[in-house]
């Protein structure tokens, strides 16, 4: 061999040897199910994802608690435990499903669905299921969150899936999946601790699959507000206000295993990320073998010129480091 051509061969070598991989799903060190994932890069720089936590082996989507994981690097992720368990709610003991957080005031917000009664799949008829959301403080973004209110923001109507968008005003938006799978926005108030205003059924221009789980974001002046369409495949709309008017621009992510679909978009360094679930064989003595459990994935996601998504592919090797990145791309 050349000694050009070694020199290129040890080189290569040394770059691959070095680049480091986070692998989907995320890696937090445990067999933890994870689902919902909701990412947050607060004043330290770290990136913080609070997610729902699944049973193992559960039958029905009946859900406890809530955890938070932490990472500077988005491949080393650091496992701060449950920040909050319907078992310190007095409102609800169940349907501990896809939380959101946000920061103002100094303090750290955790937002979250919860409920009570039982969903009757076969006679839909017999369900006592209610849903409300709940809002929880903490001086720390890993908790513990505390329930000051004692009680769901408001009772009517049913609610799930919160988002909580903090505009560059200060003013938190609260986004969430209603009655009859529609979107609402309310305005939080001031002290976080209450809404202002009215119930806003969201604007979607005369398209509006059925969904849930919003999310909120904004980038160069444009408010984008993404959800999984018909719980499937990750859509989204833009609009020039927080208030819409929302104009659908179509998927970004498509379906998989005809399974649901829940994620979260952020800023993270110079990259933006898509973090969303994938459902999984996961073998466990326990359970069916071939029952697929949900865990937590995240990929880089780009933008055209015009603001446009371009379509995200999932990726067994996800968010990494510079090579990873361009072979992702
Ligand atoms: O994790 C429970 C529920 O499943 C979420 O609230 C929905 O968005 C779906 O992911």
């Amino acid at each position: 061999m050349s000694t050009l051509r070694m020199t290129f061969v040890v080189a290569l070598s040394t770059l691959l040897s070095n680049v480091a991989w986070a692998a989907n799903p995320l890696n937090f060190g445990s067999d933890i199910l994870t689902a919902d994932p909701s990412g947050h890069v607060w004043q330290d720089g770290r990136m913080y994802l609070y997610t729902s936590h699944d049973e193992n082996c559960q039958l029905d989507f009946w859900m406890k608690d809530w955890h938070v994981f932490s990472s500077d690097d988005l491949i080393n992720w650091v496992d701060h435990g449950a920040v909050l368990s319907v078992d310190q709610l007095s409102w609800a003991d169940n349907y501990a499903w896809a939380p959101d957080a946000g920061y103002k005031n100094g303090k750290y917000y955790f937002v979250f669905p919860a409920g009570t009664g039982h969903k009757d799949r076969a006679n839909p008829e017999k369900s006592t299921k209610w849903m409300g959301i709940g809002i929880a403080e903490s001086d720390s973004p890993t908790g513990p969150f505390v329930d000051v209110i004692g009680a769901p923001l408001w009772r009517e109507p049913y609610a799930n899936d919160p988002s909580l968008f903090i505009d560059d005003d200060g003013q938190a938006y609260l986004y969430f999946h209603g009655k009859g799978f529609d979107y609402y926005v309310i305005k939080m108030a001031d002290d976080m601790r209450s809404t202002e205003g009215d119930f806003i059924k969201m604007d979607m221009g005369g398209y509006e699959p059925k969904m849930e789980g919003p999310w909120v974001f904004k980038r160069n002046d444009i408010y984008y507000f993404t959800m999984p369409e018909n719980n499937r495949e990750l859509a989204y709309y833009t609009a020039p206000s927080p208030l819409g008017p929302w104009q659908y621009q179509g998927v970004f992510m498509e379906s998989e295993h005809d399974s649901n679909n829940h994620h979260s978009i952020v800023q993270f360094k110079d990259d933006w990320i898509l973090f969303y679930h994938r459902w999984l064989e996961t073998p466990d003595a326990n359970c069916d073998a071939r029952k697929r459990q949900r865990h937590s994935a995240a990929e880089y996601i780009y933008f055209n010129d015009d603001g446009t998504i371009k379509k995200v592919n999932r990726t067994e090797h996800g968010v990494g480091q510079n090579l990873t990145k361009k072979i992702s791309n």
